[in-house]
């Protein structure tokens, strides 16, 4: 149960019929490397319904995984490499890499696959590892705020990890032969085996290693990729972490839009992401100054710890003690009596932030950060209850309002999709992940559907970065990472 599954067959993973995507994967893996693939791992891409940026500061989510995916057929092989391609060769060129790869300075797409690599080689030798040609594939859209990155970092971590297959829990089947009957059809016949390593310290380790990567990210996309259950969103709390099922509201329908501008965080880690988060930091530090706290705490959850205060009580404490106007590296350099870098400096990447920028709004983001956490737990609680969709809408719009006002990570092109999702009927929208760009979610009564997608199919009309009809879908919550494997 606690262990990273390896299913059945295609048809357990997904609401609707998959299988055309990985014969597809199959026979390009077939095309490329002249024999099928062993086994595909896959991992979810997500969206966050509520609970945006505090994940870092240590406050629960709530977000569900989606029916798309990072996908990877697996080989091992005799050869003391992995050889990586991808479907999309031109935009994503193939690497080779040796056992022991380590990231790479510059910003290539296989970071993301080293970074999960080595979140589970770590304890493997490397004479004992094996070779893999790997061919991925996914439709989780880039960059947009539905986790891409994530999954495909969990999506080799579990490919890696059953290649290995290090724990020796279930043997290793041979791969069929070229011309076996089966191997026409890859997926006829899956089974049921698994590893020893627990879900939740593959959503620890795929979250650090990730990290290594630009974004200082909390965990909930790699813990919602690998742990979700089909039909219900997830409740997840961190330190440590923990999942609990929240039904959704009946008679309503969650609808995702992409605004087509592409927010990829980890060229912009100096002036968005990263920056948020040493402003945090910087928050938690003034606060524990006006507290004359000895040690300083890390995140804003850990400090409302120390002090034993609510949330509502934090909220005051914000307001009381930290300034409205923004703060000069100087003056905080003054307040703490020493330079900035010191505050934060355990925060990877945290000098490329403290390099670019010269002043910071540490109050506005932790007011977003504290009532955002009071309005996770009331979405959960209307969910758990009576699941008022009047309720959930208005906390949803709220959610957002704060990210655009108090953290500041909305777009002029999100900020008009949402307003067309409100003025077709939508009772909530806001935007989800990161922000600065990508999707948004909104929430609306079933009998509204078609007026909301009317009005919004308006802003992609005559765009031409449009090129399918998914820019805008609804969505149920699906099932977590796990393995396919053909007998
Ligand atoms: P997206 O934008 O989906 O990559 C990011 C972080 C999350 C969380 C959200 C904002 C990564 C891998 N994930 O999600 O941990 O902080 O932003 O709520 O960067
Ligand atoms: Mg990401």
């Amino acid at each position: 149960m606690d262990y990273v599954e390896v299913v059945e067959s295609v048809r357990e993973i997904y609401d609707k019929d998959q299988t055309a995507k990985y014969d597809f994967i199959a026979q390009r893996f077939f095309h490329d490397f002249g024999s099928y693939p062993g086994f595909f791992a896959r991992a979810p891409g997500r969206v966050n319904i509520i609970g945006e940026h505090i994940d870092y500061s240590g406050y629960p989510v709530l977000p569900m995984a989606l029916d798309r995916d990072t996908i990877m057929a697996v080989r091992r092989t005799e050869m003391r490499n992995i050889v990586i391609k991808n479907i999309q060769r031109n935009k994503f060129p193939e690497a080779t890499f040796s056992l022991d790869q380590k990231l790479s300075d510059e910003h290539v797409w296989t970071n993301y696959f080293v970074a999960g690599y080595r979140s589970v080689t770590e304890e493997i030798p490397v004479e004992n590892r094996v070779g893999m040609l790997i061919m991925v594939d996914g439709d989780v859209p880039i960059a947009s705020g539905l986790s891409s990155s994530a999954s495909f970092t969990v999506c080799a971590a579990l490919a890696t990890l059953y290649a290995n297959n290090p724990f020796g829990k279930t043997s290793y089947k041979e791969y069929l032969p070229e011309d076996h009957p089966k191997a026409k059809n890859m997926l006829e016949d899956y089974y049921v085996a698994s590893t020893r390593i627990s879900k939740i310290q593959l959503a620890e380790l795929t979250t650090r290693f990730e990290r290594m990567v630009g974004t200082q990210c909390g965990g909930m996309d790699q813990t919602i990729s690998i742990l979700a259950e089909a039909g219900t969103a997830s409740f997840i709390e961190f330190n440590p972490i923990r999942l609990e099922a929240v039904p959704l509201p009946s008679g309503c329908t969650f609808v995702i839009a992409n605004s087509l501008t592409p927010s990829p965080k980890v060229l912009t880690i100096a002036t968005r992401y990263n920056k948020r988060v040493v402003e945090c930091r910087i928050a938690v530090a003034l606060i524990a100054k006006a507290f004359n706290l000895p040690i300083f705490p890390k995140t804003l959850k850990e400090i409302q710890e120390e002090l034993g205060r609510s949330l509502e009580e934090m909220i005051e404490i914000v307001n009381l003690h930290i300034r409205e106007e923004e703060y000069t590296t100087a003056m905080l350099e003054e307040t703490f009596g020493t330079l900035l870098i010191e505050i934060v400096k355990d925060i990877q990447y945290s000098d490329i932030v403290l390099n670019n920028n010269t002043s910071y709004k540490p109050r506005q983001r932790a007011l977003h950060v504290y009532n955002e956490a009071k309005r996770v737990y009331e979405f959960k609680n209307v969910c758990q209850n009576n699941g008022d969709c009047e309720r959930l809408g208005r906390l949803m719009t709220e959610s957002h309002n704060s990210c655009r006002d108090l953290y500041e990570c909305s777009s002029e092109q999100l900020e008009t999709l949402i307003g067309l999702a409100i003025e077709g009927g939508a009772i909530g929208s806001r935007l989800t992940g990161a922000g600065w760009g990508g999707c948004c979610i909104s929430l609306v009564r079933n009998e509204q559907l078609e007026e909301m997608y009317r009005k919004m199919l308006k802003f992609y009309e005559n765009n031409p970065l449009v090129t399918d009809d998914n820019v805008i879908f609804s969505t149920v919550p699906c099932r977590g990472a796990c393995i396919l494997e053909s007998k």
